[in-house]
């Protein structure tokens, strides 16, 4: 996947983070010599701060054909616990432990496409996070895909502020760009004005998630010259999550540019986008890639006509730049897919009679995008039911205009108690990561149940406004 690092012109600038950058001959040798020094390993973490010693880290262990785990920086210690013990790294890496000024005598033999490159963990609707092991193959035919799309060259700088542990960031973000030959530049911590003085300073691709691009559409109407330094950028592309219409409306009136929409999700990396150019209607995540077959499909699982525009259905996926599996999880893997090899994404939509997708949702309710992080509801409902104070909980994802949607504990405590509200969220902040911290918890009496005791999370969000 990178091995192409090896053909690039040396002295050209390959990946900067904040003020510091590394040229390609010097990412070469700091990361295939940190590659040597994991001889033997198969599988390393690395904790993914936004740094260069991070992208020389995993760049190097992926060339030298060591898997590697990217790690939240901001994970909390049952989170932490659980994803170490769960992958069994050989090693877990942090910036400090890596030398930009190292070297090796020469550069590894390319790994085979079979091999895992990078085990993402992410959140499913029940338990803890699983490991999606994504291999070299998988990442090598995807960025090629999309580059296809998006005319994406080594003329390209994409500007990012991305988490590193994510494949938005990861591989769309930082990876792609390393291997055709472009620039990848990553701001630290996102903030408009640096991503408007990125597209000053050159850069030709902006990525975000919906959540960004909604602050940036509220700082470019107030700003025409951030405005424009925005729109010089080639390509806009937003991910990870639904861009609203009253968004991308305005981010279009404003900057005169149409903002691409493309949909992945981190089993499946990247499945449709919009090509640059393209004058879709607003809502649309594009065609599928070359090398993805796309289908909806109902209820019972019976595929429905392609050619219907009308027709509503599951969205199933399968090609070249699927996942391998969740890590050690035969069984939750299986059950994503069905009999004949179609991944089960969970989310719902409509194709258009130009064969681009329109997601409308999703078919699990316990799933929570905020900010574009998929978030698990029962993985923050444990969290709490751990906290001495509480009985009983219900996680909910409330509609939010800035992050899609926020999160919402419903607490229901026990006798004799009185948590803060203050109180319950740090202890999910020190047990998971940040983002999974609840933006409101609403203590009540009890739980709104089914006879058979099913909480009904439906009634819940009724009383949001009552
Ligand atoms: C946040 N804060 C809180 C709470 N939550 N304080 C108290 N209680 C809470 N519950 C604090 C934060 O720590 C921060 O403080 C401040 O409030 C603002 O937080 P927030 O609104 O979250 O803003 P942010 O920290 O700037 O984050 C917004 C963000 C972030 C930058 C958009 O959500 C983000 O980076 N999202 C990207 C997710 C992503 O990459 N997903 C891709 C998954 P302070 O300022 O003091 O720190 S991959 C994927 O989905 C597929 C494959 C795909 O298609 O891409
Ligand atoms: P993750 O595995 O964190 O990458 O999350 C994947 C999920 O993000 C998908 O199943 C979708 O629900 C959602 N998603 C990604 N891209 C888009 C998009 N462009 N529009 C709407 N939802 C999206």
């Amino acid at each position: 996947m990178l091995e192409a690092v090896d053909m690039h012109d040396p002295s050209r600038v390959a990946a900067v983070v904040g003020d510091r950058a590394l040229t390609y001959a010097a990412l070469r040798a700091a990361a295939d010599g940190f590659g040597a020094s994991l001889v033997g390993h198969r599988r390393i973490a690395v904790i993914a701060e936004p740094a260069l010693e991070t992208i020389v880290a995993i760049v190097g262990a992926i060339r030298a054909g060591v898997a590697v785990v990217p790690v939240n920086p901001g994970a909390g210690s049952t989170e932490l616990e659980h994803v170490l013990g769960d992958c069994h790294p050989d090693l877990v890496v942090r910036p400090g432990d890596v030398d930009l000024h190292a070297s090796a005598a020469a550069p590894p033999i390319g790994p085979a496409d079979s091999i895992a490159a990078l085990v993402v963990y992410t959140s499913g609707t029940t338990g803890p996070p699983k490991g999606v092991v994504l291999s070299h193959g998988a990442l090598r035919a995807n960025v090629d895909a999309i580059a296809s799309t998006w005319a994406w060259t080594c003329a390209d700088t994409v500007a990012h502020c991305l988490p590193l542990f994510h494949v938005h960031g990861l591989v769309l973000g930082t990876l792609a760009p390393l291997r055709l030959g472009g620039v990848t530049q990553h701001l630290g911590r996102f903030s408009v004005d640096g991503l408007a003085a990125a597209a000053r300073s050159g850069a030709t691709m902006i990525f975000g998630v919906p959540t960004m691009w909604s602050r940036v559409a509220d700082a470019v109407e107030v700003d025409p010259a951030m405005a424009s330094s925005i729109a010089a950028a080639r390509l806009l592309v937003s991910g990870s999550a639904a861009l609203p219409l009253s968004v991308h409306q305005r981010l279009t009136a404003t900057l005169g540019r149409r903002v691409v929409e493309r949909y992945g999700m981190t089993e499946t990396l990247f499945s449709t986008a919009e090509a640059a150019g393209t004058a879709a209607p607003p809502g649309s995540v594009g065609p599928p890639l070359p090398i993805v077959e796309l289908r909806l499909v109902d209820d019972e699982g019976t595929p429905l006509d392609a050619t219907d525009a009308q027709a509503i259905g599951e969205v199933q996926v399968r090609g070249a730049s699927m996942f391998d599996g969740y890590l050690r999880q035969p069984e939750a893997t299986a059950a994503a897919h069905t009999a004949d090899g179609w991944f089960k994404t969970g989310d719902v939509g409509t194709i258009r009679a130009d064969g681009s997708l329109r997601l409308l949702g999703r078919k699990a309710s316990d799933l929570i995008k905020s900010g574009g992080y998929r978030i698990g509801a029962g993985e923050i409902e444990t969290c709490l039911l751990d906290h001495p104070d509480v009985a009983e909980v219900a996680v909910t994802g409330e509609p939010d205009d800035d992050l899609g949607e926020r999160i919402v504990a419903w607490v229901v405590v026990r006798d004799g108690r009185a948590p803060t509200s203050e109180a319950l969220i740090a202890h999910v902040g020190a047990a998971l990561a940040h983002h999974k911290r609840p933006r409101e918890i609403r203590f009540l009496a009890e739980l709104p149940r089914t006879p058979l005791g099913k909480v009904v999370k439906r009634s819940l969000r009724g009383t949001l406004t009552a």
